[in-house]
């Protein structure tokens, strides 16, 4: 393809939105910036981390998040310099192409801290607030998780690749969810309140710490659901994708789509992943509970 047909696949993407070689070569973007990430939070991780709190005392930021996420946008611009870009750590940058680039450097902090495996670089890009393309990738896990949108997902793990899909579960009470928490401690409180009333309706919970990691593990069928309240457009923009094209199903509570074309760093309300099987069960458990708990 020449530069112009490139250019000119550009233009006609975008007006009949993004698809064929230009939705793959984002794809393939989005896993090259998401692995090189991880390489460098590995290769590079200094004995002594700086810690600084956000929103809470437990709500850390590391110089390596800073770091990387520098890092994205300097791999993303120079791939894709009309793009626009919006990272967990502050990073934006506003788009001339119609795309946006969302970056959670290190979604997992946590245990990126106590050096626990479940952590992982989250890579997306949007358009018209809805993503086209993502990367989930987890050094240590060994585990890079990607999708196209209407090419599906696949994962890549100790050698080999296969394609991803959600569970058959069909029965709520046979479910394994995963759900995380918050960092305010009043938000918190009601957290734990709402995942003691659904512990004896499930099979079990998880709690890894990770959001994009739950929603792989939702795609790939190792969990049958998640939900979070409070999470931001970087910690699932990637793995809302992977599990959409896996099979599964990604909603709000509402029953809304999670995409929209504000696509803001606003913290979302609760979202509801899970197989086919399972999301409308998992959807009216949480918000029952909610409703309880509230
Ligand atoms: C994390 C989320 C996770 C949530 C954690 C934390 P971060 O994101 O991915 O689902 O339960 O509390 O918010 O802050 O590590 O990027």
């Amino acid at each position: 393809m020449t530069d112009r047909d490139s250019h000119a696949g550009d233009v006609g993407d975008h007006r009949r939105g993004i698809e064929g070689s230009l939705a793959r070569e984002l794809g393939d973007i989005s896993v090259e910036v998401a692995e090189g990430l991880g390489r460098f939070l590995t290769e590079n991780r200094p004995a002594e981390l700086e810690q600084h709190a956000k929103s809470t005392p437990t709500d850390i930021v590391t110089q390596m998040d800073s770091l990387a996420e520098s890092l994205a946008r300097e791999m993303i611009a120079r791939r894709r310099p009309d793009d626009g870009f919006l990272g967990e750590e502050g990073s934006r940058s506003s788009s001339a192409s119609g795309l946006v680039w969302i970056v959670d450097p290190i979604d997992g902090t946590t245990n990126y801290i106590y050096g626990l495996p479940m952590w992982a670089v989250s890579v997306a890009v949007v358009h018209e607030g809805k993503a086209i393309a993502g990367c989930v990738h987890s050094p240590e896990l060994d585990m890079t998780a990607s999708a196209v949108r209407g090419g599906g997902a696949v994962v890549r793990s100790r050698g080999g690749s296969a394609p991803l899909s959600t569970s058959a579960c069909q029965d709520i009470g046979k479910a394994l969810i995963g759900t995380g928490f918050g960092y305010s401690p009043d938000r918190r409180t009601s957290q734990g309140q709402l995942v003691a009333e659904l512990v004896p309706l499930v099979r079990d919970i998880r709690r890894a710490g990770a959001a994009s990691l739950d929603l792989c593990w939702v795609g790939a069928g190792l969990l049958d659901g998640y939900y979070e309240e409070g999470l931001h457009v970087w910690d699932f923009a990637a793995g809302a994708l992977i599990v959409e094209e896996a099979g599964g199903t990604v909603t709000t509570l509402d029953d809304e789509s999670v995409w929209s074309a504000e696509m803001s760093s606003d913290e979302w309300g609760t979202i509801i992943a899970a197989a086919p099987g399972v999301h409308a069960q998992l959807r009216a458990l949480v918000g029952n509970a909610a409703t309880r708990t509230a």
